[in-house]
């Protein structure tokens, strides 16, 4: 990609259009936060060809083939009070579910926390980081990796992820795509700058699968069983568990029945 490509291609209206490009680089995570520490303002993307340090949750690697997809890192400035900032992420993955649908012939969905399927594997997941100087928020990094073009995943995710390309059988434009979701998070960010989010939550559970079925979600190793029931209003995700409601916050969630609706 370049930067002068990158910049024909956008068609964001209020986001700032500032862009820092890299052939390669450690982690667009990383640079964004040392961005946001300068002062860098709303709508500053950080997108690179290659990371040396592309990472999830929990110090996991994100693996990407070199030019072959999307990895990069927007930053925001919502006006949300920190216990709603779990949000973040379930927004960006709805707008991503929204801003790829048109692209391939089966229907993303959101996984919770912070991926986006098809056909049950992933193809994008998201990983924002709250950066705060004592209780002031001074940015949200959202990390995004999208599978477009990549073809083959090394052995020991091959059989849980997939990309664009795969699905719909044809290589497509990263710049159009890239253009496609930053516009589509662009369009319903204003509900969540405004803190208005049942919208956000709303339209997130029609992306989602998991209402309704049984799951088990894991907690650095504590491991909880239910139904999922839906979201509270933080974002975390409502579970019944032995009688019981519970909000999770975080968590590696497995479906582990299909149905259960009453
Ligand atoms: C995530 O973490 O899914 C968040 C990934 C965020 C990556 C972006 S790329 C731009 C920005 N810069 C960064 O350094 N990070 C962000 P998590 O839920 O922890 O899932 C990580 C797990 O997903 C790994 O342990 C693998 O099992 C799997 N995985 C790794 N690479 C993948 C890929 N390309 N496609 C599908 N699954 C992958």
């Amino acid at each position: 990609m370049n930067e002068a490509e990158i910049r024909r291609a956008l068609t964001t209206m209020t986001f700032e259009r500032t862009i820092h490009y890299y052939r390669t680089l450690d982690s667009t995570n990383i640079r964004a936060k040392t961005l946001i520490d300068g002062g860098a303002r709303e709508g500053t993307l950080v997108i690179a060809d290659e990371q040396t340090s592309g990472h999830g949750r929990f110090g996991r690697k994100w693996v990407s083939e070199s030019g072959k997809n999307l990895t990069f890192s927007l930053i925001l400035q919502p006006k949300l009070p920190a216990d709603k900032l779990g949000v973040v992420s379930l927004y960006a993955s709805l707008a991503i579910a929204k801003a790829i649908e048109n692209f391939v012939p089966a229907k993303p969905e959101c996984k919770w926390p912070n991926d986006v399927l098809i056909d049950g594997k992933k193809v994008c997941g998201i990983l924002s980081k709250a950066i705060t100087v004592g209780s002031i928020l001074k940015g949200v990094v959202v990390g995004i990796g999208i599978n477009v073009n990549q073809q083959k995943f090394p052995e020991e995710i091959g059989a849980t992820a997939t990309s664009l390309s795969i699905i719909a059988g044809k290589t497509f434009d990263r710049y159009e795509i890239l253009a496609t979701i930053l516009k589509t998070m662009e369009s319903i960010y204003y509900e969540m700058q405004n803190g208005i989010l049942g919208n956000i939550l709303k339209e997130w559970m029609r992306y989602s699968t998991i209402v309704g079925k049984e799951i088990r979600i894991d907690r650095h190793g504590s491991v909880i069983s239910g139904t999922a029931t839906g979201l509270a209003d933080d974002g975390g995700l409502i579970v019944r568990s032995n009688g019981k409601e519970l909000k999770m916050l975080a968590g590696e969630v497995t479906i582990i029945q299909k149905e259960n609706r009453p």
